[in-house]
């Protein structure tokens, strides 16, 4: 029986997507027939009400050398960064001894701010292509995965931290209980653990299933992160929303009794409770609701194919591939994906095989409808192909429903 990750109770699986690849495993040309595939199907702790995937796969497959997601490639998600450092330089990070250090800092898009101001910070990164970027920003970087181990070199070789940042990346990790124990010997008596990752309830209200993926292990709300604070001698004291990635929330834990709690937290857990978050009739209604996507999104673009219209498809998310792998979607829909990563271009998308063109490609001509993968970006993405509107394309979006659109951002 699949137990929950973190408190040993039952899981209760409630969405199977079958078979899928690694998400991020772009696939060379000359290696198609050597992918991994796992199961990916989502659950529910019958105690705890934590969301998680009912298989794990391997940390190393996901997160190495290779990984080839640059998280600077956003300019909203730069500002988003440069905002969040500015904050911590401003509050937490004010004292004689200023120390902050980031899980997850991918390329450095958060830590730069910190390193130019010349304050004390530490990434640690395990992927080692995006740990390089950071550095040759100015960022101090351990290439490794946090952990209690990692928590206890990085005390004894640079002292207590007054913030531990993690963003996106804390959804990535099961084994909490590590990551728990490494912030205890790490955070100061005062210190303060931040994290943002996707919110279970946008994930519910926008049907973005596409959120659901080998590298996000957890789905969480702020009753489960409260449960999960407490669990480890923390409290959750703080909790905001944020619109970047489709919805997420930003937690503030700190040891327990150390910060007042606001009145934030208390006021989402009811509103999670009202709105019934993690139920069997919300959870067997998102089913259904990804079930209709799915049906849509197969049957729009089996159509337009039909009538002989090109689709090319807009940026090869991580999230992309649990929408190509669970509609089917291969090179006879959908032309090619335009992406400015140049470690994906030039390769296959995982599963599907769509070749993965640069960002030129898209107007080269201009196809009649761009299915936006990258819909999370929809504000910032439309506004800079403006001229493809202009051109009378459409953009076909499927989050939270499946319609093609011309260039107004209704899609978040
Ligand atoms: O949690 C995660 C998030 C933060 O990043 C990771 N597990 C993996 C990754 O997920 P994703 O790939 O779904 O993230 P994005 O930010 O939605 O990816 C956007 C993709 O689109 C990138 O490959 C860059 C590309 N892009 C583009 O080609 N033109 C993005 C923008 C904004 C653009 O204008
Ligand atoms: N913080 C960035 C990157 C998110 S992608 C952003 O918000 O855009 C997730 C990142 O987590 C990847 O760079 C991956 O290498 C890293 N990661 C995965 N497991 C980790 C662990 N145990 N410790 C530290 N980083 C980890």
């Amino acid at each position: 029986m699949p137990t929950c990750r973190i408190c040993g109770s039952r899981l209760r699986e409630f969405y199977d997507f079958g078979k899928q690849p690694l998400s991020d495993a772009f696939v060379p040309t000359d290696r198609v027939g050597e992918e991994f595939f796992y199961r990916l199907a989502v659950g529910i702790c019958s105690s705890c009400t934590l969301v998680q995937l009912m298989e794990e796969v391997p940390r190393d497959k996901m997160f190495h050398e290779d990984y080839p997601y640059y998280s600077s490639g956003s300019v909203v998600m730069r500002e988003h960064f440069e905002a969040t450092a500015r904050h911590f330089l401003a509050t937490e990070l004010t004292g004689p001894d200023p120390f902050i250090v980031e899980i997850g800092c991918n390329d450095g898009v958060m830590l730069g701010t910190v390193a130019a101001a010349g304050v004390p910070h530490l990434g640690v990164e395990p992927s080692g292509g995006v740990a390089d970027v950071a550095r040759s920003r100015g960022v101090s970087v351990l290439t490794d995965f946090f952990e209690e181990g990692t928590a206890e070199r990085v005390r004894s070789e640079h002292g207590p931290a007054d913030v531990v940042f993690s963003a996106n990346t804390i959804c990535h990790i099961p084994y909490l209980d590590s990551i728990f124990a490494g912030l205890d010997r790490l955070l100061k008596p005062g210190g303060v653990f931040v994290f943002e990752d996707p919110y279970w309830g946008d994930i519910v209200e926008r049907t973005s299933f596409d959120q659901i993926y080998d590298e996000h292990y957890y789905y969480f709300t702020a009753r489960s992160v409260q449960a999960l604070a407490r669990r480890y001698g923390f409290d959750l004291v703080d909790v905001t929303a944020l619109p970047v990635h489709g919805g997420e929330i930003r937690y503030t834990v700190a040891r327990k009794g150390a910060r007042p709690v606001s009145g934030a937290v208390t006021d989402l857990i009811a509103r999670e409770n009202e709105r019934g978050l993690t139920t069997d009739e919300t959870l067997a209604a998102f089913g259904a609701a990804v079930t209709s996507v799915k049906n849509d999104l197969i049957a729009l673009l089996t159509d337009l194919k039909a009538k002989g219209e090109r689709v090319v498809a807009y940026g090869a998310t991580a999230k992309s591939a649990t929408v190509a792998n669970l509609c089917g979607l291969g090179p006879g829909l959908v032309e090619f994906v335009c992406d400015t990563t140049p470690a994906k271009q030039g390769r296959l998308t995982p599963g599907t095989h769509i070749p993965v063109r640069p960002a030129e490609a898209f107007a080269d001509p201009y196809p009649a409808y761009a299915l936006l993968f990258a819909w999370n970006h929809a504000a910032e993405i439309m506004a800079k192909e403006t001229a493809f509107s202009e051109a009378g394309g459409r953009w076909i979006l499927y989050v939270p429903t499946v319609r093609a659109v011309e260039g107004k951002v209704d899609a978040t």
